[in-house]
């Protein structure tokens, strides 16, 4: 494949992009009344406004002809049929196929997986109704009531960010914990207050070797048999999702209690396979079907709706925009939506893990820059803290608002304060405010410049009805398709992570180190330093 650097269209844009740095946004709407409705998509429930970017028509033009020349119509269909895309790994990515709907047919290998996909999720929604009903009993026969999912990364933030935008549909009388981190400090506070005999672990490991939840799954075995003393009880307490069932068995969990699912789900895509158990208990499996179909809503939107109209698409193309041409470093995520608030954290991983590469497809170091850096906390808590820098401060950080018409809980006055904000938010930066706007205002000459803002700062906004399942799934799959997108147009592997291995490997070397304080150390003289301080 050419370089993304010699494609016709990169030209056209490197050229273009000179024209497009001196207009102001307000220029752009003065010179086009009708931006606010031109430059906007209204789709599968989302008011999708893209106005307030630095683009024309020209820009968009350019843009889509990038996507068409690094062939991204092929490779979206490439993804959705199940082609080794993952080339790296030689794997399939069809996380698509975990949404598909029951009688749909996708092929991996000759065989069609959809039925696999509703087997488990039948499976699945038996025991989330067991649990949600109070049947499922413990060892000493209380039924469970606390829910400990033990999973990291892929295996963990899904879990935790769905239960958290999804709390308002949840089961109340469960409880629901967490534990992800290797520190020890995680798992005592997930189990405090928790009677063992009503509490059931579900272990989440794609792999089923991974050092941290390994040791926390260990550890949750000894604190509960440390209570209920018989190993038979393990079998009642604990549960596996998985697609590793040799070390599931060898873990002492029966493999009838395993969830299963396949190596065509990467780790930060499974939120919507059996990875999402603990979501399933919390909010029935009738809301985890919704939410499938709200995935599902957006995949179709995303393989059939042309470029110009298909939201992933043009996420995905703005991103690229600013990333190579304007040298924006970071992506902010700005959910005007309290439940949203592990939404950024999940989306760090997501965009982050999957395009954070400096080499592409066919083992060539990139000439330009990739993934941004994802961050973001729900507004308005964020006008308090960290806006100043994106209004005022010298790095151009494009914004995504997301917000929602209907608000869960309904109290007097708070959703038009929020809403007004989100949208307030998106004008100032767009447009900002002149020097005379100041000034007449009776500010004094001294403070004018302090209070200037030069404006010009990009946002999108992502308007839905209310947050339900369906639409948490529609939000999820529209960023895991632009992701994409921005995959494809760097010619990086989205679907693999080598760089979180090397870190891996040299903490093995280093634990025996720690744990024999005479063992030699031959390390560089900052690590040898920092190991002999630990051994004190
Ligand atoms: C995600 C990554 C990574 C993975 C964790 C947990 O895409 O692969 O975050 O999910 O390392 O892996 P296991 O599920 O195998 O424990």
């Amino acid at each position: 494949m050419t370089d993304l650097t010699n494609t016709t269209a990169w030209k056209a844009l490197k050229s273009h992009f000179p024209e497009i740095r001196k207009q102001s946004i307000r220029s752009l709407f003065n010179n086009d009344p009708n931006r606010g409705s031109k430059y906007r998509v209204q789709d599968v429930g989302i008011y999708f406004d893209y106005s307030k970017h630095r683009i024309t028509e020209e820009t968009l033009g350019l843009l889509f002809n990038l996507a068409r020349e690094r062939g991204l119509p092929e490779k979206i269909e490439a993804m959705f049929t199940g082609v080794k895309i993952n080339t790296t790994e030689n794997r399939a990515v069809l996380h698509t196929a975990l949404r598909a709907p029951q009688g749909s047919v996708v092929m991996v290998d000759g065989v069609n997986v959809v039925p696999e996909v509703h087997a488990v999720l039948n499976k699945m929604a038996g025991f989330a109704m067991q649990i949600r009903k109070g049947e499922w009993l413990g060892y000493t026969g209380k039924p469970v009531r606390n829910v400990v999912n033990i999973g990291i990364g892929g295996s963990d933030l899904g879990p935790v960010m769905a239960y958290e935008a999804l709390k308002f549909y949840a089961h109340r009388s469960l409880t629901f914990r967490f534990v992800s981190n290797i520190d020890g400090n995680d798992f005592a506070e997930a189990v405090n207050g928790l009677d063992p005999e009503e509490t059931l672990f579900i272990v989440s490991s794609k792999t089923f070797t991974t050092l941290e939840t390994m040791t926390n799954g260990r550890t949750a075995r000894k604190w509960l048999l440390d209570k209920l003393v018989h190993e038979e009880a393990v079998a009642r307490h604990f549960v596996a999702v998985s697609t590793n069932a040799k070390e599931v068995g060898a873990f002492g969990i029966d493999t009838r209690n395993m969830f299963g699912f396949w190596d065509w789900v990467g780790g930060r895509y499974s939120m919507d396979s059996a990875i999402g158990l603990s979501t399933m208990i919390a909010i029935g499996p009738e809301n985890f079907h919704e939410m499938l179909a709200g995935f599902h809503a957006m995949d179709e939107h995303f393989r059939s709706t042309p470029l110009a109209r298909n939201i992933p698409v043009i996420m995905g193309l703005l991103g690229v925009w600013y990333i190579n041409f304007f040298g924006a470093q970071t992506q902010a995520v700005l959910p005007y939506e309290n439940y949203l608030k592990r939404f950024p954290a999940y989306l760090q991983q997501l965009a982050m893990e999957s395009n954070g590469k400096h080499v592409t497809l066919d083992g060539k170091t990139t000439e330009y820059a990739t993934g941004a850096v994802y961050w973001g906390e729900p507004g308005t808590n964020g006008q308090h803290s960290f806006y100043q820098l994106i209004h005022q401060g010298t790095l151009l950080i494009p914004c995504d608002f997301i917000g929602f018409k209907n608000p869960l809980n309904v109290l007097p006055l708070h959703q038009d304060y929020l809403m007004a904000n989100m949208i307030a938010q998106g004008e100032a930066l767009a447009f900002g405010k002149t020097p005379e706007e100041v000034r007449n205002e009776g500010v004094p000459d001294s403070l004018v410049p302090h209070k200037v803002f030069e404006g010009d700062r990009p946002s999108s906004t992502f308007f839905l009805e209310k947050l339900t399942p369906a639409n948490l799934g529609k939000l999820v799959a529209m960023n895991e398709q632009a992701v994409y997108t921005q995959g494809v147009i760097w010619g990086v592997n989205p679907f693999d992570q080598m760089g979180v291995e090397l870190g891996k490997v040299l903490a093995m070397k280093i634990i025996p180190e720690l744990e024999n304080k005479q063992a030699p150390l031959q390390h560089d003289s900052s690590t040898n330093a920092l190991i002999s301080f630990y051994r004190g």
